[in-house]
C-alpha cells in the first residue's frame, strides 16, 4: 500500500490500529485513538491484564483522571479490544510498539521484550503497514535493531514495503491522558514523508505541537530530556548534601537561588525513582559507549541520585545510634507523590538497606493496597517515621496523635513536606534532608 493510501485511511479513520504492550504507555494511547474513531486492537502478553481490559476495566491503579471511564467507554463501544494473539495484527495498517525497555545492572538496555514484540509482529506484518516505536530506546536502536529485525523476518524493504517511525512516549503516572493530549511529541520518520504521515496521525489525539525529525533525533530528544531532569535533580541533591555539611538549610537556599533569573533549581529529595528518569540517562550514555566520547556528567548525576536512599540510611543510623531493636515507619513506597507506581522506588532501596540491619519496618502508602491504612496506627511503638514520598495526605497527619503513639518522637522528612517549626514545637526531633541549620534537634 503506498503511503498516500495510508494517509487517506488515517483521515477517514478506516485505518486499523494495533498497540503492542498495554501498560502505562500503550493502554492510554490505544484508548485515545479508539475514542477518535479508529478500530484498535491491543496486544499484551499478560492474559489477566487482557481479560480485565476486555471487561472494560483499567489495570492501572492510582489517580488517573478520566482514564477508567475512557477504557470502559471504548471497550463497550467495540472500538477497542485486547488480545494475547498476534494473529489479530495481521490486518493492522498502523502498529504502535509500547513495550518496556529496561536497562540491566550494567546500565545496558535489555531489549528482550522489544525484540520479541518486533519478531512476533514481523510474522504477521501486513505489506504497506506503518510501524511506530513509542518505547524509549537507546539512540541508534531503530536503525540498528528494529529495522534489521523487520527486514530480515519479513523480507520486506523499509520505505518501500513497510514504513518505520518512532514517537517516544511522554507519559507520567497520574497524568496519563493529560500528557498524551497536551504534551508536544516528536515523530521520527524513516523518510520525511513518513514523518509527515505520523504528524497526521498524532495530531488526531495530540493538541500540542507534533514535530518532525529523523529516527536518531527523536531518540536523542527523548533520552536527553529525561537526562536533563536527572542532572538537574542531582544538582539539587548535591547542594543539599553540601548544606547538611555546612549547617545550612537547602530549602531556604533553593528558594533564594530561584530568585535569580534562569536558576530553576529543582527539588532535593529522598531519591529518583520511576521508569523514565533512572533509566533514560543510561540509554543516552550507552549510545556512545566505546566511541571515545567522554561521558562523565550523566553517570555522576545517576550516582548522586541513586545514592540518596543510602545517604538517608546513614543519617538515620547516626541519629538513632544504630538500628538494633528499632521500629521504623516508612511513609510512602511509590516513587512519585499521589501515585501507586513503585517502580525503582527510592523507598524500596531504603527498605532493603534497613532490612539488613534487623530493625523492624512498617510501610505506609495510601495508593498501594498492601501498605494502605491509618498512619497513626502504623506508627505505634515506632522509633522513627521516615517520609520518603510526598503524598498529599502526609501534609495533614495528626502529629499530636503520632507523637502519642510513637516510642521515640523522631521524624526524618525526605521531601520537605512537614512544617519544621510546628513539628519541633510539638516536641519531635526532626531531621530534614539538606537542613542542619538548627532547630532540628
Ligand atoms: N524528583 C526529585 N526532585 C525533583 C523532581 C523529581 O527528587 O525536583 C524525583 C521524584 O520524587 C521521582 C523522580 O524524581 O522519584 C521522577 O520524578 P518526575 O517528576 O520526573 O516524574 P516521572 O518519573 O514520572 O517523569 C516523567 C517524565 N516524563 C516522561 O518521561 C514522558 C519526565 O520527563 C517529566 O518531566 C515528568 O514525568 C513530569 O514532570 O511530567
Amino acid at each position: 500500500m503506498p503511503i498516500t493510501a495510508l494517509r487517506e485511511k488515517i483521515e477517514n479513520r478506516s485505518a486499523k490500529l494495533a498497540v503492542i504492550g498495554l501498560g502505562y504507555v500503550g493502554l492510554p494511547v490505544a484508548a485515545l485513538f479508539s475514542n477518535k474513531g479508529f478500530q484498535v486492537v491491543g496486544v499484551d502478553v499478560k492474559q489477566d491484564r487482557v481479560d480485565l481490559i476486555n471487561k472494560g476495566r483499567s489495570p492501572i491503579e492510582g489517580k488517573e483522571p478520566g482514564f477508567a471511564e475512557l477504557i470502559s467507554d471504548v471497550v463497550e463501544s467495540g472500538t477497542f479490544h485486547a488480545t494475547t494473539d498476534y494473529q489479530e495484527l495481521s490486518d493492522a495498517d498502523i502498529v504502535l510498539i509500547d513495550v518496556e525497555t529496561p536497562v540491566n545492572a550494567d546500565h545496558v538496555p535489555e531489549y528482550q521484550a522489544l525484540r520479541s514484540a518486533v519478531k512476533s509482529l514481523s510474522s504477521v506484518l501486513k505489506k504497506g503497514a506503518l510501524v511506530i516505536v513509542e518505547s524509549t530506546v537507546m539512540p541508534g536502536t531503530i536503525r540498528n535493531v528494529i529495522l534489521p529485525i523487520i527486514e530480515k523476518e519479513t523480507g520486506m524493504v523499509c520505505n518501500k514495503d513497510f514504513y518505520l517511525g518512532n514517537c517516544p512516549e511522554r507519559v507520567m503516572p497520574g497524568k496519563l491522558l493529560h500528557n498524551l493530549r497536551k504534551m508536544s511529541r516528536v515523530v521520527g520518520g524513516g523518510t520525511q514523508e513518513t514523518a509527515v504521515l505520523m504528524v497526521d496521525l498524532y495530531s488526531i489525539v495530540v493538541e500540542a505541537d507534533v514535530d518532525t525529525a529523523d529516527w536518531i533525533t527523536a531518540e536523542i530528544v527523548k533520552t536527553a530530556e529525561n537526562t536533563y531532569r536527572d542532572v538537574q535533580i542531582a544538582f539539587a541533591n548535591e547542594v543539599a548534601l553540601i548544606c547538611e555539611a555546612l549547617g545550612a538549610d537547602v530549602w531556604r537556599v533553593r528558594e533564594l537561588v530561584r530568585k535569580s533569573p534562569g536558576r530553576e533549581m529543582l527539588l532535593p529529595g529522598a531519591g529518583v525513582g520511576g521508569h523514565c528518569i533512572p533509566k533514560d540517562p543510561w540509554l543516552l550514555a550507552s549510545s556512545v559507549r566505546g566511541s571515545g566520547v567522554p561521558v562523565r556528567l550523566i553517570p555522576s548525576a545517576r550516582e548522586i541520585n541513586s545514592g540518596m536512599p543510602e545517604h538517608i540510611f546513614n543519617v538515620l543510623e547516626n541519629r538513632m545510634e544504630g538500628f538494633d531493636g528499632k521500629r521504623i515507619l516508612i511513609l510512602g513506597y511509590a516513587y512519585l507523590n499521589n501515585s501507586d507506581d513503585a517502580r525503582n522506588s527510592p523507598s524500596e532501596e531504603l527498605v532493603k538497606l534497613i532490612n539488613d540491619t534487623g530493625a523492624s519496618i512498617v510501610i505506609h502508602d495510601p495508593y498501594i493496597k498492601k501498605y494502605a491504612g491509618d498512619v497513626v496506627e502504623k506508627a505505634k511503638d515506632c522509633d522513627a517515621v521516615v517520609l520518603m514520598t510526598a503524598h498529599s495526605e502526609y501534609a495533614s497527619i495528626d502529629l499530636k496523635q503520632l507523637k502519642r503513639v510513637m516510642r521515640t518522637p523522631f521524624i526524618f522528612d525526605g521531601r520537605n513536606v512537614l512544617d519544621k517549626a510546628f513539628v519541633i514545637d510539638l516536641g519531635f526531633e526532626l531531621v530534614r534532608l539538606g537542613d542542619t541549620s538548627g532547630g532540628n534537634e
